[in-house]
């Protein structure tokens, strides 16, 4: 995978993605980042990339020029793409992030959160997408985070052990608690079924968990998680006890 990455802060690119996972991913070949410097695509000595709204009011607006040429120079695979990271985009998720993943190339274009000149929008962008609700001040952290969440679904960038698929909402629910040695530590014991070796009971034990955190924490994700009959089966259970728990209480 491809990302090229059009920014005025070509800098953050170049060292933090180069740790962890994905530096291991880099260094094997099967993700390649290449931020590209909208400044050096300005057609002035001063070399602006913003300038003030049309019509009037507060903060700049990125101009189209540095953009476009941008753009221009990078090179396009067969299957590329072309994102504008903003607040007003769609809400970038597992779904999207594994859509992404299929293809070879993937264009971000970081806009200051006051906007980029709507034509850019028109002539140039394929999908405009926001990370949550909230406000940055720029596209960079938010193309990070898309950089990680897509690079770690194509094959060969994580080990063997563990899998993308295991992760919280490939199926759609969070991940149960993970636990290592000691068996105790600070008076907490690890449960018992865990220790047990019964591995059909672990994996009970395991999706039970993984039901009760997500009825807890995000009940929202419930309604489009794939469960089997199984399931929710024990969360009917769950449910009952805990409306039993708050009538006790
Ligand atoms: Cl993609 N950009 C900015 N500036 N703020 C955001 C965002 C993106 N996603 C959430 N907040």
């Amino acid at each position: 995978m491809r990302f090229d990455v059009l920014t005025i802060f070509p800098s953050l690119f170049e060292h933090h993605p180069r740790e962890g996972i994905l530096g291991k991913a880099i260094e094997k070949g099967l993700v390649e980042i290449y931020p590209v410097n909208i400044r050096d695509y300005a057609l002035d000595p001063h070399r602006t990339t913003d300038d003030r709204p049309y019509g009037g009011g507060e903060g700049m607006v990125m101009k189209p020029e540095p953009i476009y040429g941008a753009l221009e120079s990078v090179e396009r695979k067969d299957r590329s793409i072309v994102l504008l990271l903003t607040p007003q985009g769609e809400r970038f998720d597992q779904a999207m992030a594994r859509e992404l993943a299929a293809l070879e190339q993937i264009i971000l274009v970081c806009g200051r959160y006051e906007g980029v000149d709507e034509r850019i929008r028109e002539l140039c962008i394929d999908r405009e997408v926001s990370i949550g609700d909230y406000v940055l001040s720029g596209g960079e952290l938010a193309a990070l985070v898309i950089i990680d969440a897509v690079s770690r679904l194509i094959p060969g960038v994580l080990g063997g052990e563990r899998s993308a698929e295991e992760d919280s909402f490939s199926d759609g629910l969070l991940e149960y608690p993970h636990y290592t040695r000691p068996r105790e530590f600070q008076g907490l014991r690890v449960p018992e079924v865990l220790l047990s070796g019964d591995h059909e009971k672990i994996r009970q034990w395991r999706r039970a968990e993984s039901l009760k955190r997500t009825l807890a924490r995000r009940p929202d994700l419930l309604e489009k998680a794939r469960l089997t009959p199984q399931d929710l089966a024990l969360l009917e259970e769950v449910k009952k006890e805990l409306q039993g728990g708050v009538h006790q209480g």
